[in-house]
């Protein structure tokens, strides 16, 4: 199929740690899936990274191994536009366009605001708050039709929808309206030690946390401490089972078995097998990213050609949206 006929999908990572299981389950292993049918634009989201204080020096090595990892997941390069966001600065341009037509209000409502100013309450700067009208102009910029995120992220797509109706209703059709492409398997991978709450990069410390470099010892390791409960069942019950649930959820997409086979194969064989199990599955999940994105790791000069052609395009297709933009908000031509 040609590109021009192409729907078009864009999606983002900020390299703000070392990616996760979840982040993998949730996205990633979603865009590969993807990106033979669309027209794929895949961005290292620094800008947005920022928004927590970082360290210079960790977060340009961060943004590189994402890069590695992004190929090293199987997407290639030459299908998909892999590139960083801080190269194409139309997305800073038209996130600041946006955020004139973005209400304070909507903003106060996002729980992804609300949560890391709880967890960052010494730097709740304005970047944070204005996060979702960046991340539109991400998507809108390429008249993306899709937007392939874990299930945290569509609070974020609604409003870059919300946003994007405001802004056509004024000026007339501008931009597309995306869809929320979440998957209905490890839409919310949780914490192997608080399964309550989503497994997260910027909380590694704990042993809740599976990161696609991670050695298989230490994910073996992870997985046996995996917080369970006091039964002893294998049975799919997010209520009563958040433990147990969550390993079914990353079993099943690591082996590609649905839940009822699962709770099939282990009735009876207690938890002990279940983890070393679901641990074994995740280490060859992970097995050739991670040796591949170490291969990659090394060779810089190949990583560079990637994301310096990667911006090269992105920035031709976000310019056009953005010029169409700046003519009908009324600013001069240059
Ligand atoms: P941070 O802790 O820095 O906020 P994060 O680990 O939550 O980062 P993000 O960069 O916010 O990761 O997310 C990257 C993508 O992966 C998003 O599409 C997000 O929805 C998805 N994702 C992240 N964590 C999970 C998870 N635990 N389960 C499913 N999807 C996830
Ligand atoms: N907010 C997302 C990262 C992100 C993104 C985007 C995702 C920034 N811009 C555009 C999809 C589309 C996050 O925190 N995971």
């Amino acid at each position: 199929m040609d590109n021009a006929d192409k729907k078009i999908i864009l999606s983002g990572i900020k390299p703000s740690g070392a990616l996760t299981l979840g982040s993998y389950i949730g996205a990633i292993k979603n865009w590969v899936a993807l990106s033979d049918e669309y027209e794929c634009y895949y961005m290292l989201a620094d800008l947005h990274a920022i928004t927590v204080r970082q360290d210079p020096d960790t977060l340009r090595e961060t943004t590189l191994q994402q890069i590695a990892q992004y190929v090293a997941a199987g997407l290639d390069p030459e299908k998909n536009v892999l590139f960083i966001q801080s190269h194409v600065p139309a997305h800073a341009e038209l996130g600041w366009v946006l955020s004139c037509y973005t209400m304070f209000g909507e903003l106060s409502r996002m729980t992804q605001f609300k949560d890391k100013s709880a967890k960052n309450a010494d730097n709740i700067n304005a970047g944070l708050f204005t996060y979702p009208s960046l991340m539109a102009a991400d998507i809108l910029i390429y008249q993306a039709d899709l937007v392939p995120v874990g299930e945290d992220q569509k609070q974020h797509v609604e409003i870059c929808r919300d946003i994007a109706t405001r802004f056509n209703h004024i000026y007339g059709d501008t931009f597309k309206l995306p869809e929320p492409f979440i998957p209905k398997a490890g839409a919310r991978v949780m914490s192997l030690q608080e399964p309550e709450n989503k497994m997260s990069k910027s909380e590694q410390d704990n042993g809740g946390c599976i990161c696609l470099l991670d050695k298989p010892e230490d994910i073996m390791k992870a997985f046996k401490r995996a917080v369970t409960d006091s039964d002893t069942s294998v049975r799919f019950d997010p209520e009563t089972k958040p433990g147990v649930s969550n390993l079914i959820q990353i079993y099943s997409v690591c082996t590609g078995k649905p839940f009822a086979e699962i709770e099939t194969e282990f009735d009876g064989k207690g938890y002990g097998a279940f983890k070393a199990a679901v641990g074994e599955a995740v280490v060859e999940t992970l097995r050739p990213i991670r040796e591949e994105a170490t291969r990659l790791l090394d060779d810089r000069s190949y990583l560079e050609k990637i994301y310096t052609d990667g911006a090269a395009l992105a920035s031709y297709a976000a310019n056009k949206t953005l010029r169409d933009v700046y003519q009908k908000v009324g600013f001069v031509k240059k």
